[in-house]
Order: C-alpha cells, then structure tokens, then sequence
C-alpha cells in the first residue's frame, strides 16, 4: 500500500515539474521558438543524443565484461561441455559482431542525417538487389547456426548405451534429492510414489529383485571417465536437476522419467587444485574473512572456511525452501570411487534392518531411519517433511 501511494505521489509530482516547466515556457519572451514543431537546434540536440545513447551502451558493454568476466563457470567437467561452450560463445559472438554493427550504424545515421530546414529528405521506393542482399544473409548465417546447433544438441542429448553407462536415479522432492545407484546389475528395480513408506523413502518397489542392490545415498559420487546415464524423478513438483560445472540441466517431472547422460573429465580434486578454483576459492574466503571480522565483534558464531565441491542444484522454483536445494558431488577415481561404494548399505539390507526394527521394541531409534536418511542438507529440511505413502500422491495436486 506504502508503494502505490510513493508511485502515485511521485507521479503527481512529475506532472507538477512538467505543468511549471510549460508556464515558464509561455512566460517567455516572444522572440523564443515556442512552436511544437522541431528546429534545427531541437534536431541537431537530438542527433547529439542519439550518438552519445550508442557510446553509453558500448561504453557500458565493455565494462561489463571486463568487471563480471570473473564469474564465468570455469573449464566444463565433462566431455560434452567444450562442445556446449563453443556453441553457446559461437551465438553470442555472431550476435555481438552483428549487434555492435547494427546498434552502431543506427544511431551514427540518425545523427548524421538529422533533420534540417534546408534539406529534403530523397525519396527512395525500393531496392531489389539491397534487399536480397539482407534477407539472404541472416538466412545463411540463421540456417547455419542453427543446423550447429542440431548436430551439437543431438550429439549431448543421444546416449550411447554401448559404451555401458552407469545408471544413476537421482530423485527430488521437497526440498532435497537423493541419489540411487543401480547395484552390481547396473539395474535400477521399479519405483513408484505409492510404495513410499516408512524407511523407503523413494517409493522403491520391493517385490522387484533388480531393486535389492540398489543404493540410495544423500551425495552424488562418480568415477572420473565413465559415462554416467542420469534417470530422472520427481516425488511431488517440478524440480529442475542442473549441474553448472557439467553443463547439464534437465527438468525433473513428476510422473515420468526424464534421462541425461554425461561423463566427468575432471575430478573434484583436480578442480580444486586448478588455477580458476584457487583464485576463486581465495576471494570467498576473503570476503568470509571480512563478515567473520563483523561477526566475531557482535559475539556471533563465524562462517567456516570454503572449500570447493561440485554440486547439483535445483533450478525450478519449486517452493519455500527451493534455495536449500543442492545435493554434493563429488567425482573420484574408479578405487574410491568403488571403495565408498562399498561403504554403502543396500536398499535390500535397509529394509531388512528396518523390519527387525519394528520387531525388536527396545530399538532406541523408533522411526527405524537410516543413518544415511538422518543426515539432511544443511540441517533445514528434516526428512519428516517428506510426504508419505497416500499424503504423496495427493501433494502432486
Ligand atoms: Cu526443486
């Protein structure tokens, strides 16, 4: 309410500068040009204008990409990315040469063919060869562009299931994600929204034998090298999984499966350790550095040291807490990566566990949660939140 009546007094008070300003004009003597009709001097400020406006928004441009350049995503992770990043600066570069021309040429002419009394504008009806001209060059260039871009989108898009990808569910809820591996048969077992219940969070349907093995986990570990064909799925809303250092995003849909397949050239290790990630490890800590200053003086707990680790976030938004949502990954050597493979219990021996759970009374725990459910990211998000069994399928209304 506060803002509407700000807009309205302000409003007013441009119309009062606009109605003074048109009472001092009057005011005026009569050798003054009061006449609504443009001069030479109103054409020549206005040619002026024109040219200064395009030096502004070059002017402007430059600076830009001098002062922001820093927050560009370092080297792409993953073998794909070099072909995304070369068609994405391709387009832009095509759109900043021809932009820059254009932009250029409008405003330079308006300012060099602005009006005066003793000229008369020519009057040119058409130009055959001029306009084949501009019509068939943005054909070829548009044509061109667009077929590179074909080729490179279904050279990303079209996974090759020869070459024996990893198959990895990764599965978003409100407001968190999970990742289920696919076990030794490389199989990921039936899943559905209404067998969530209790420990089976993901709704993993128990009576298929491909789900035994299946690993369900709060962080996203890959081997280094190995093509790793993503499945997609949503509990509740449209969630979005994007990988910013993999250049990868996809859309997470409830009730249907959505597929993305990349493999990880770059560890998280060798990440951390290269130039890029160093500096920029560096400034934010600067700048967490600087807030702890702040903080300590006001008794305040500090902010912890960064350190780099990729992550997937989530880009739709999907609701209150649609910050909060990332989950870690971390890329490894095919040892570790198996060894922390390992480490992790089975959706088969989970269930078992959580059956003689509820058999034993004296279970402390009483939910007959994981551990590996307990721990949530960032602590916001409890797994309570989740729905469960029936309440699921009506949250997707
Ligand atoms: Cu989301």
């Amino acid at each position: 309410m506060t803002v509407f009546l700000v807009i309205i007094v302000l409003a007013l008070l441009a119309v009062t500068g606009w109605q003074i300003s048109k009472i001092f004009q009057l005011s005026k003597g009569s050798d003054e040009d009061t006449s609504q009709v443009a001069n030479d001097k109103d054409n020549r400020t206005h040619g002026i204008l024109m040219l200064a406006f395009v030096i502004f928004l070059y002017v402007i441009t430059i600076f830009c990409f001098w002062e922001y350049s820093k927050f560009y995503l370092p080297e792409a992770a993953s073998e794909h990315g070099s072909e995304y990043d070369t068609l994405m600066f391709v387009s832009i570069g095509l759109i900043m040469f021809v932009q820059i021309i254009t932009q250029g040429l409008l405003h330079y002419f308006a300012f060099k063919y602005k009006g005066k009394k003793t000229q008369k504008a020519l009057f040119y009806a058409d130009n055959d060869k001029l306009e084949f001209i501009w019509t068939i060059i943005p054909v070829i260039t548009l044509a061109g562009l667009i077929i590179y871009g074909l080729f490179t989108w279904s050279d990303i898009m079209n996974i090759n299931e020869d070459e024996d990808p990893l198959v990895i569910e990764v599965y978003a809820y409100q407001f968190d994600w999970r990742a289920r591996y696919s076990g030794e048969d490389n199989t990921l077992g039936k899943a559905n929204v209404r067998f969530i219940e209790g420990v089976n969070q993901l709704g993993v349907d128990e009576s298929d034998s491909y789900g035994k093995d299946d690993v369900i986990t709060t962080e996203l570990h890959l081997p280094v090298d190995r093509p790793v064909l993503f499945k997609f799925r949503s509990q509740d809303v449209l969630h979005s999984a994007y990988f910013p250092f993999f250049r990868a995003q996809m859309n997470v849909v409830p009730g249907m499966i959505t597929q993305f397949g990349f493999t990880p050239t770059i560890t998280s290790e060798e990440m951390r350790e290269s130039e890029y990630m160093r500096d920029k490890v560096k400034s934010v800590n600067e700048v967490r550095n600087e807030r702890n200053e702040a903080l300590r003086a006001q008794g305040e707990p500090t902010l912890d040291e960064y350190e780099f680790e990729y992550f997937l976030l989530c880009n739709k938004i999907c609701g209150q807490a649609h910050y909060n949502m990332q989950m870690k990954i971390v890329v490894e050597s095919e040892e570790d990566f198996n060894a922390w493979m390992a480490e992790q219990p089975t959706f088969g021996s989970t269930m078992e566990e959580s059956s003689q759970d509820v058999d034993r009374p004296e279970d402390t725990a009483g939910d007959g949660t994981p551990e590996s459910m307990q721990e949530d990211s960032e602590g916001e998000m409890e797994t309570e939140n989740a729905p469960e069994g029936e309440n699921a399928v009506a949250s997707v209304e």
